[in-house]
């Protein structure tokens, strides 16, 4: 009681103006986290729809059908075995001929799950007819994933079962 009444009138309107203006920095300093937020929310949708648009890119890459192609797998040796294999396959379009220039790409895995899928990347060795050697790793039902882009831009996806790759 006694302390207050001593304190004189300027030091008690500073000490106002104080606290006057440490909650208006605290409103501040949430307005600019709001703001933040609200920058990081439209950053968010942003980035969202850059990757749906990207998505429907890339459905409308794949748009184009390649049903009429047709993709003859074969697997050398016969019946397959573990160890290096050669695959050659034949593209060739609606009308029977060759396809030529194509890209592509092989995938050799397993249909049992935690396995190292195998790669390789085929070579045209004569018009429409890809070879690339493939390493089946393991004995037991293997699956190729044949994947290519046409020389017209459309891509390509067919999948080949190689079931019962023999053990050595
Ligand atoms: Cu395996």
């Amino acid at each position: 009681m006694k302390n207050k009444n001593f304190r004189p009138a300027k030091s008690e309107a500073k000490a106002v103006g104080l606290k006057e203006r440490s909650p208006h920095g605290l409103v501040f300093s949430s307005e600019s986290f709001a703001l933040s937020a609200r920058r990081l929310q439209s950053r968010a949708a942003f980035i969202l729809l850059a990757i749906l648009l990207l998505i429907l890119a890339g459905c409308r890459r794949a748009g184009p059908d390649s049903s009429d192609v047709g993709v003859e797998v074969t697997v050398n040796p016969n019946p397959p075995a573990v160890g290096q294999a050669t695959v050659t396959l034949t593209l060739s379009d609606a009308e029977g001929q060759p396809v030529s220039g194509a890209q592509v790409e092989l995938e050799g895995n397993m249909v049992h799950a935690g396995m190292a899928p195998t790669f390789s990347k085929p070579a045209e060795v004569a018009p429409g007819r890809y070879e690339a050697p493939l390493e089946f790793n393991m004995a037991g039902d293997w699956f190729i994933l044949v994947k290519a882009t046409l020389p017209d831009g459309r891509r390509l996806e067919r999948q080949v079962d190689v079931p019962g790759v023999k053990g050595e």
